[in-house]
């Protein structure tokens, strides 16, 4: 399947809750998608993503907190799904889009290929790690994620197949915090 196929599965799902994206494609993928106040959209730090997501879980713990991450970005920071695991938050959803390459620099291969990320998660103590390669299952696994306790980690194989016509995120990092704290605060 495409990103972007994974992507609408997704959003299909998606409400009010915050979602944390990691740096490069994902962000404008998402962005020219379905853009929303509620996006944080990580513009330049790679391998943040998914401690801000842990940061806003926390702290919100009534509403899921979601991250969309990328497979260059977990493994840069590996460490990062020892500390979810570790703080346990029920309501975190980790999403990773795996095209086992780093795609918006020019997709040069990453190590996805052979470590199976879903296997990390949980060996961290992720609650559930899930593995999807077919588009009909990121529906019901991800409908099923949200409803469940946390941590969960949903793996989505995706081609790499990312379209450089897509739009980029036209907000300022300003902007973003601004709109996405508002989100935060009026859920
Ligand atoms: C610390 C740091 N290193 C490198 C980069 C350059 N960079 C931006 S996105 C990216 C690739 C991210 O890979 P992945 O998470 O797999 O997402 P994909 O691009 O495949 O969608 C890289 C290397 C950066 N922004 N920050
Ligand atoms: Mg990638």
């Amino acid at each position: 399947m495409k990103g972007t196929e994974a992507y609408q599965e997704l959003l299909s799902v998606i409400g009010d809750e915050p979602v944390i994206h990691a740096n490069g494609y994902i962000c404008r993928e998402s962005f020219s998608l379905k853009d929303r106040e509620a996006n944080f959209y990580m513009i330049g730090s790679m391998g943040l993503a998914s401690s801000i997501g842990l940061g806003v879980a926390l702290c919100k713990p009534e509403q899921k907190t979601i991250i969309f991450d990328g497979d260059g970005n977990v493994l840069m920071s590996m460490g990062t799904l020892a500390m979810i695991a570790a703080a346990a938050p029920k309501n975190l959803v980790h999403v990773v889009f795996d095209n086992q390459v780093y795609e918006s620099t020019g997709s040069q291969r990453s190590l996805s290929n052979v470590i199976a990320l879903e296997a990390v998660a949980k060996s961290s103590g992720y609650r559930e790690a899930v593995k999807v390669t077919r588009k009909e299952e990121v529906k019901p696994v991800f409908e099923k994620l949200m409803q469940s306790e946390g941590p969960s980690f949903l793996l989505i194989k995706v081609e790499p197949a990312f379209n450089p016509a897509t739009g980029r995120v036209t907000h300022t990092p300003e902007e973003i915090k601004a709109r996405f704290m508002r989100a935060l605060s009026n859920p």
